[in-house]
């Protein structure tokens, strides 16, 4: 097996490529799982029996894992590979180191992280994480601030831009984000069954609503702003109390800012609703509750400091050299995150990609009061953007939605 025509791995497959590419000796015993829990690829843990040493390899096939019905190009390993070297460049130590990349196999080999827990099951599982906000906050300002055109020469950008189109990747986002939890268009929704009125009623059936998530959608669209992550949930970011590690950036593009901020927000607002929903003792659930809100204000307030210090210390751009263009920058992503947030907790509601934090909620009318509330605020995080001005904003706005749904269901006729 020379591994020079492309075909779909198996973990035994895997095991001889790592061979194969030197990474390890000829007659070491190698052991090899698929760990993959994504909807996309395939990724491989192979690891040497006598030294325990192990690596990580991450295929792609020619369709996504989750379904056929999505042909996506195989090209998203390449950018993986490049933005996770850009990560280390940026903002070292927060992404995982990577060694090795294969345009025929479409594959790639990067550090293998399994003393690290995937951040949304730390979350469902209570972990408490001290250095996520500074961590993600970090990550979020080096490789977005410094991919602007406020800090980068104009045509270095530009030849980024090209080097990053990625359409298929973006269509995905496009329909599956911004068009169907909106309209039903392809029909692939999957609503939770006790909520499938509400939504048809509160969500398909607001057209004020589709007018502003048609304004967001033309800006993922057409805003070469900074290039991000592209899908920078729970599920792509690696945790434990003392580290932070983002993964996955295949969906990477010039976009605007506010999509992996606001991302990063719906993220956490999941794990909100999780700990609302499950945590029976008071006092522990007030106590999540807390650490959560402020992880929340947390994340927006943190970015926006240290993105304005970055701009005061590196903006290129002689108009850039005023403080008030700055903060109305800053203030403009601040915005369009609580647009994105909206968008993410809507779809991952509605769509057909659902997350683990609602989905787990096993009392079904607690998970259906639990969704409603991320759908009221998804409400009002996308109708009501600009109001959004710092972290408590975000926090109040979930905490209103919560309010309003408990009254509509102590209200006799409900909504
Ligand atoms: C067909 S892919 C579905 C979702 O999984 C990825 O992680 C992205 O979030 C995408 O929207
Ligand atoms: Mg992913």
């Amino acid at each position: 097996m020379r591994f020079d025509r492309f075909f779909v791995m198996q973990p035994e497959d895997a095991a001889r490529y790592a061979r194969h590419r030197g990474f390890f000796a000829p007659d070491a015993a190698l052991s090899c799982r698929e760990i993959g829990d994504g909807n996309i690829n395939y990724v491989f843990r192979v690891r040497d029996e006598a030294t325990g040493q192990a690596i990580i390899i991450k295929q792609a096939g020619e369709t996504a894992r989750i379904s056929d019905a999505f042909k996506i190009t195989t090209d998203r390993v390449r950018i993986e590979y490049e933005m996770l070297r850009r990560y280390n460049e940026l903002a070292p130590g927060l992404s995982p180191k990577v060694y090795d990349y294969d345009d025929v196999m479409h594959c790639f080999a990067m550090e293998d992280l399994s003393h690290l827990t995937i951040m949304r099951e730390a979350l469902i599982a209570r972990r408490r994480l001290p250095h996520f906000v500074e961590h993600i906050t970090t990550f979020l300002v080096q490789t977005l601030f410094y991919t602007t055109d406020i800090a980068l020469d104009p045509k270095e950008k530009k030849a980024l831009v090209r080097r990053y189109i990625n359409p298929d990747l973006c269509e995905i986002t496009e329909d599956l984000v911004y068009t169907e939890p909106f309209t039903d268009a392809k029909r692939r929704n999957d609503p939770f069954p006790p909520n499938r009125d509400w939504i048809a009623r509160e969500i398909y059936g607001d057209a004020a609503l589709r007018r502003e998530v048609a304004a967001l959608k033309w800006q993922f669209m057409t805003e070469a702003q900074a290039l991000i992550h592209g899908d920078l949930h729970t599920g792509s970011i690696f945790v434990d109390e003392r580290e932070t590690k983002v993964i996955d950036p295949e969906f990477a593009f010039f976009g605007p800012i506010g999509y992996d901020v606001g991302n990063v927000v719906a993220n956490l607002m999941f794990a909100w609703a999780h700990a609302e929903a499950t945590i029976e003792a008071e006092m522990e659930r007030s106590d999540d509750l807390h650490w959560l809100e402020q992880t929340i204000a947390g994340v927006v307030d943190r970015f926006q400091a240290k993105f304005l210090a970055a701009w005061r210390k590196d903006a290129r751009d002689p108009l850039a050299h005023d403080e008030a263009v700055a903060r109305d920058y800053v203030s403009r992503i601040v915005a369009d995150s609580a647009g994105v947030a909206g968008l993410e907790l809507a779809r991952r509601i509605i769509g057909l990609a659902h997350v683990k934090d609602i989905t787990s909620i096993a009392d079904p009318e607690r998970r259906a009061r639990a969704e409603r509330i991320l759908l009221r605020t998804a409400k009002m995080l996308i109708m009501r953007r600009v109001a959004h001005r710092d972290g408590a904003d975000f926090v109040e706005t979930l905490k209103a939605a919560r309010a309003r749904e408990d009254a509509s269901l102590a209200s006799t006729d409900g909504e």
